[in-house]
């Protein structure tokens, strides 16, 4: 995810102190340089953007951390910020037509289901259409996102020509009142002239809005040749960066704004529906910078939790209220946010920890199973006030849910360690250091333990 880009620029701004010399700046920069071409960012970016710094801050007075902060912020949003469109935009006239292309097995067919679900989430009626007839499966594997999406789809294996399922698919749109028709198209393992011929024919047969590249971020700087060609030749409107989450250096994301010309628009950060974030150049710096995304957070919960439970919830925590029925309320609308990495690097200075998490899947995460096996096993009262298990309820509630007496103990530890955290994180504006203290001091306990298991 972004944490290689972020420690990238957190070393380097550490490294420059209040009033400090020119010496600290040029350790800073070239502790820059080294750590942003090893997270694979394009070595002409890299040479640009140190070069603008450097000249930035000769400019200035006094070198400090705040104004090269200031000019790092500065030149990484031109950088990032192409012309073009940023996130979804609608057409003045509905509905709104998105083509998602792309090579083999990039992630149209995912981020399709991904796109619709955003949108429905946004009370948008969305339409899906399976225009991929070359490999087999394509369109019952589109048929079951949408069902799972709760989304319409068009389409059938009979279809011959793509372009026919485009104008029929554009003809329901118009007839039931869409807003949105996102049409998922067939991929290639090159470039070759009939995917670009098809490409065309389909993008003249119907008024298309938006067409979407979707660029598998772990195929590094062959995604820049890529995308460019697909820009030359049916022409692309925006660029989406799946796969983020993988193993990659993370710097793909600014070499593709930089070099293809074309915005990025979403970044993909994990398998699941939910794993689609907006790519929106200001906010996204915070992150890099180490200074999280508080609104994109704020946004992403307010629209799976409702805002009466959040405010109640809200409360409890801050009384350090907070029980075991809450908390797995909680882990329930947490499942429908998407990836938890992808959460945490926008808490403000917690994108460093993202690393050290490895995948948590909290749908199948062993410890949740656990977790919601004693919760089961307790009564009521239980529940509501943890304080009450002794020795003789633990027995019991450990019986009850299969699980030993370490194991009981265990998680009951870590359920308070949690609301702690969870009570400082609501409280006063040291807040967020002591829970980086308690994170930091919990590492190996917590983090990682929750991490490792599946
Ligand atoms: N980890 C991760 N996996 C992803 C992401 N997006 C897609 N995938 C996975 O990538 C694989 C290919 O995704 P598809 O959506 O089928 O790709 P496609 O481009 O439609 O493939 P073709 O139709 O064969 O051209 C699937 O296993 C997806 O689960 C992502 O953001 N993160
Ligand atoms: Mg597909």
């Amino acid at each position: 995810m972004f944490s290689s880009l972020t420690s990238s620029f957190t070393t380097a701004i550490k490294k420059i102190k209040i009033y400090d010399d020119q010496q600290s700046l040029k350790n800073a920069l070239a502790e820059l340089k080294k750590s942003l071409l090893k997270a694979d960012v394009h070595h002409k970016v890299v040479k640009d953007l140190i070069a603008t710094i450097e000249e930035d801050m000769r400019d200035e007075e006094e070198i400090g951390q705040e104004s090269f902060i200031k000019s790092i912020r500065n030149n990484l949003e031109d950088i990032l910020t192409v012309e073009g469109k940023q996130g979804f935009v609608f057409a003045s006239k509905p509905p709104t037509v998105i083509l998602m292309v792309g090579l083999q097995g990039s992630g149209k067919t995912t981020t399709v289901g991904k796109l619709a679900n955003y949108l429905k989430l946004r009370k948008k009626k969305v339409l899906v259409a399976g225009a991929d007839l070359q490999r087999m499966a394509a369109v019952e594997q589109l048929r079951q996102i949408s069902n799972q999406v709760g989304i319409e789809f068009f389409g059938h294996e009979n279809y011959k020509n793509p372009v026919d399922v485009v104008k029929g698919a554009f003809k329901k749109a118009e007839d039931d009142l869409y807003d949105v028709l996102i049409v998922d198209t067939a991929g290639r393992l090159a470039i070759d002239v009939d995917l670009m011929t098809q490409l065309k024919n389909i993008k003249s047969a119907i008024k298309v809005d938006e067409v979407f590249y979707v660029a598998d971020s772990m195929t590094g700087h062959d995604t820049v040749r890529t995308a460019t060609t697909f820009k030359n030749e049916i022409g692309i409107d925006g660029v989406i960066l799946s796969k983020y989450d993988g193993d990659i250096k993370g710097g793909v994301a600014i070499s593709i704004a930089s070099q293809v010309g074309v915005p990025l628009r979403f970044i993909g950060t994990g398998e699941k529906i939910p794993d689609l974030d907006a790519f929106l150049p200001e906010r996204i710096v915070s992150r890099l910078i180490g200074e999280g995304d508080l609104e994109s957070l704020m946004e992403k919960t307010s629209l799976v939790v409702d805002k009466k439970k959040a405010t109640e919830l809200n409360r409890k925590i801050k009384k350090g209220e907070f029980n075991f029925n809450d908390f797995i309320e909680h882990v329930e609308n947490f499942k429908k946010l998407g990836d938890f990495k992808s959460i945490l690097g926008m808490i403000p200075g917690m994108g460093k920890f993202t690393d050290q998490i490895k995948d948590i899947n909290l749908e199948n995460s062993q410890e949740l199973k656990m977790i919601k096996a004693l919760v089961n096993s307790m009564t009521k009262k239980e529940r509501e006030n943890p304080s009450l298990l002794n020795n003789s309820r633990k027995r019991r509630i450990a019986k009850g849910a299969g699980l030993n007496q370490i194991q009981v103990n265990k998680i009951l530890k870590q359920f308070k360690n949690a609301s702690l955290i969870a009570k400082k994180f609501s409280g006063n504006k040291n807040g967020l250091k002591d829970i980086e203290k308690m994170i930091g001091a919990n590492k190996n306990a917590m983090l990682s333990n929750i991490g490792k298991r599946r």
